[in-house]
């Protein structure tokens, strides 16, 4: 079980693992844990072992707790796990992660109507940042990206929760979106897309 706290399902470099998260074999495949099902916690290491199963198909699921919530299997997903006789599998990993993405671009609103014409490109090196305590500025604690080429930016928010996210326009001024910022209560493992911001 590691910490997934970039989103994209793969432990990088620097992601810990993920000790007292319950995992049980879902043996009837509701999604849930039921009574009679078995469940163990994962250990100071992340691990969890399963032992003395008979060769067959499992569908193995997590119970997240403390916060975090499923990215790896996506959606929410079982791990498929066939044994064989005698068999022994290590690879049957899950990530989960606190954390949220925000997706979007920013782009020259050369000529103010708010919206993005074909002719208005994007801006790099634009700040978008996830205003926690909503007072429009950028403050230290705050998490912040640079839009890239095309305009494009990926904001983390860690952990998830109730953010603004907004830009630091500099000296153009914000046309997009109208107020100038998104409101979001971002669960944890949720990614959304399409926030974007016009400045001129
Ligand atoms: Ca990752
Ligand atoms: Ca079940
Ligand atoms: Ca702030």
């Amino acid at each position: 079980m590691f910490d997934d706290q970039n989103l994209d399902t793969m432990r990088n470099s620097g992601e810990g693992t993920l000790a007292n998260q319950v995992v049980y074999i879902d043996s009837n495949n509701n999604g849930r844990l039921d009574a009679n099902e078995r469940r163990l916690k994962t250990g100071s290491n992340g691990r969890y072992t399963f032992t003395g199963l008979k060769p067959g198909t499992y569908l193995v699921r997590v119970v997240p707790t403390g916060g975090y919530d499923q990215t790896k299997p996506v959606k929410h997903a079982a791990q498929v796990v066939k044994v064989a006789k005698g068999q022994q599998r290590s690879d049957v990993d899950f990530g989960l992660t606190r954390n949220a993405l925000v997706k979007g671009t920013v782009f020259f609103d050369a000529n103010r109507n708010h919206l993005r014409d074909r002719s208005e490109g994007g801006l790099s090196g634009v700040t978008v940042y996830a205003d926690v305590n909503g007072n429009g500025k950028l403050d230290s604690n705050e998490a912040r990206t640079l839009t890239i080429a095309g305009g494009t930016y990926t904001l983390l928010v860690a952990p998830a929760g109730k953010v603004q996210i907004r830009v630091v326009p500099g000296s153009r001024t914000v046309t997009a979106p109208t107020g100038g910022l998104y409101s979001h209560t971002l669960k944890a493992g949720q990614i959304v897309s399409g926030r974007n911001f016009g400045l001129r």
